[in-house]
């Protein structure tokens, strides 16, 4: 495969002279290569084929005991002054940050191969679109690209001899975790990262790229970058409306993302499409509407509760070109983990290729053991999940794990207000769980640990988006909240597929098709107005679920909510100078009005 874009090459040499590799191969996206290096990887044991017949073309792989998630504290934005990467990230002075990573680099891939991956996020030459070249020495990685972006010759050809186009290092070295480093140089296009094999930290394209440095291009282009899933609700018409959402890790994005809708709207001829379940790349569109891309071409799923019931069609995906990753590997060379079913495998291996069984007290899967799917295996993938322009948006939904302070649904008063309610997003740890308020970690618009840059500057960055266009063209903001506890710690909302009744409603909003009530914090819903036609739901022994337990999810809880503002002061201070004056009165404002 040849190459003709001159500063490619030069990194390519560059990158070469620092690491020694024994050779370099470029990654052309042919299946024949592909197949090739997965030969080559199950030769080696980095990888092992699954049963053809029961998981045709899906492999398995495990990482080192000590590399199983992303390393928030080893990640750093590496921009030119501690300031542009604000409170919110750790900093590191770039000058240091490429001598020191040079030092532990080099000559790392002196036995190994050095592959070069092409790659685009986004439909390949879409407006839309960005490209990379990731730099590897795990051929782990480059399976894992070839099913998460799309790669190969083709991406060279639409990037041309332009210079757009983010430089990704990385290389395995030791897995040695004192070295460990994930480096985004946002004002270079320029990331790397060492010393893992996890997805997270090795999969170039998307979190380190498609989030961290496209937050920054976005903020200089005029485009957003978030962490959102992306879906479209399809009416008996015919008619589909988009809804992008922004969750904290582990509060069910793909499970939203992949909906199916109770077993009454589906009579009717409702459908949930999935766009996008983790990252979404919003622009104005001609029309002065946001338009929303998923940049991604597959899905880094969490393998453990994923079954047949929790989100069938998530399982649907990895039954076909998935790769699993510390997950159970059977005799049969098939895959468990635990909440697939109830049938646990005995005598197996578990994620650390030690003898397991399921009595043995220990996990068989390790809870962030994964599942990486092409999304075209999505039996509900949109049929506009490759527009070039993407789909426009509706509305945008935040939500966060709340035991009691948040209401099942509210909507922003406007799109100031909107950004508000986004930058005060929050999740509680395992505490909720219990039923006692747990501990609580702000994560506004599920962003803090991918903005790459200052996230007052970020706050700035979508206040100054609501102004670009008219206001009505404007996505309607909204908050949920599917987390809400009884003071035994039941769930009071059933979640998973009834959570399409909220969107129902939200989607009404935007239409403007029913009232709500002005409160606090915002417009709620009228109880009457959420349809429950058709639930079944059980809280707890003998509670069966009933309008009475509606009206009490969507109740604001003005001591609940005045004691969070202490909490919102907090980190709004810790963000400091750059923090927008507006959410500085919006949270005046909601104080005040709690307070009447
Ligand atoms: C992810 C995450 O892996 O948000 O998507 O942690
Ligand atoms: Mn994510």
């Amino acid at each position: 495969m040849e190459c003709t874009n001159s500063r490619v090459n030069q990194f390519v040499a560059e990158s070469a002279e620092l690491l020694q590799p024994k050779n370099i191969v470029w990654i052309d996206g042919s299946e024949a290569q592909l197949e090739a290096l997965r030969e080559e990887a199950v030769s080696t044991g980095e990888i092992v084929r699954l049963n053809q017949e029961k998981l045709p073309n899906c492999y398995y792989h495990r990482t080192a005991v000590n590399d199983v998630a992303r390393v928030e504290a080893r990640t750093f934005i590496c921009s030119g002054t501690k300031e542009n990467a604000g409170a919110t990230n750790n900093w590191m002075a770039p000058a240091e940050a490429y001598a020191m990573t040079d030092e532990i680099m080099a000559g790392s891939m002196q036995d190994h191969t050095m592959y070069v991956i092409p790659f685009s996020m986004g439909v390949v030459g879409s407006p839309f679109s960005k490209v990379g070249i990731e730099i590897t020495d795990s051929i782990y990685v480059v399976l894992n690209m070839a099913i998460m972006t799309r790669v190969g010759e083709k991406v060279l050809a639409a990037l041309g001899d332009s210079d757009d186009f983010v430089r990704g290092l990385h290389s395995k070295c030791e897995l040695d975790e004192e070295k460990r480093y994930i480096l985004q140089f946002p004002e270079d296009n320029a990331i790397r990262s060492c010393n893992s094999g996890y997805g997270g930290n090795v999969l170039l394209g998307k979190k380190c790229f498609a989030l961290r440095i496209a937050s920054y291009q976005g903020w200089k282009e005029g485009w957003m970058a978030e962490h959102m899933l992306i879906l479209g609700v399809e009416n008996p018409q015919g008619e589909t409306k988009y809804i992008a959402a922004a969750f904290p890790s582990a509060c069910g994005k793909t499970n939203l993302a992949m909906l199916i809708p109770p077993e009454g709207y589906r009579a009717k001829g409702y459908k949930v499409w999935t766009v996008g379940d983790d990252i979404a790349w919003i622009r104005i569109g001609k029309d002065g509407r946001f338009y929303a891309q998923n940049p991604e071409a597959g899905f880094f799923g969490v393998a453990p509760g994923t079954n047949e019931k929790s989100n069938p069609n998530a399982l649907a995906c990895t039954r076909e070109g998935t790769i699993f990753t510390n997950v159970v590997l059977k005799k049969d060379g098939t895959v468990w983990w635990e909440g697939l079913d109830k049938n646990p495998p005995h005598g197996v291996e578990n994620w650390k290729g030690e003898p397991w069984n399921p009595d043995d007290g220990s996990k068989g899967a390790h809870p962030n053991s994964r599942f990486t799917a092409p999304a075209r295996n999505c039996p509900c993938i949109s049929p506009e999940w490759e527009n070039p322009n993407g789909v426009p948006l509706s509305a945008i939904v935040f939500g966060g794990r709340r035991a009691k302070t948040a209401p099942l649904v509210y909507q922003s008063r406007d799109w100031e207000h909107g950004v508000f309610v986004g930058s005060i997003m929050a999740s509680e740890t395992t505490a909720a769980a219990s039923g006692a308020v747990g501990v609580v970690r702000r994560d506004p618009m599920a962003m803090l640990p991918f903005c790459g840059y200052n996230m007052g500057d970020y706050f700035q960055h979508w206040l100054d988006m609501g102004k670009k266009t008219d206001a009505d063209k404007l996505p309607k903001i909204f908050n949920v909240n599917w987390f809400r506890l009884d003071d035994e710690g039941h769930f009071l909302w059933p979640g998973f597929g009834d959570n399409f009744r909220v969107l129902e409603w939200i989607l009404k909003r935007c239409a403007g098709e029913v009232d709500a009530q002005e409160t606090a914090i915002g417009y709620v819903p009228y109880a009457e107005d959420i349809n429950l036609e058709g639930l079944d739901y059980t809280i707890s022994e003998g509670h069966k679920f009933g309008i009475e337990d509606l009206k009490s999810i969507l109740t604001v809880e003005a001591p609940y909510w005045l004691e969070d503002i202490k909490s919102i002061r907090e980190f709004y201070a810790k963000i400091g100078e750059a923090m927008p004056k507006e959410l500085l009165a919006e949270v005046e404002a909601m104080e005040q009005r709690l307070k009447a």
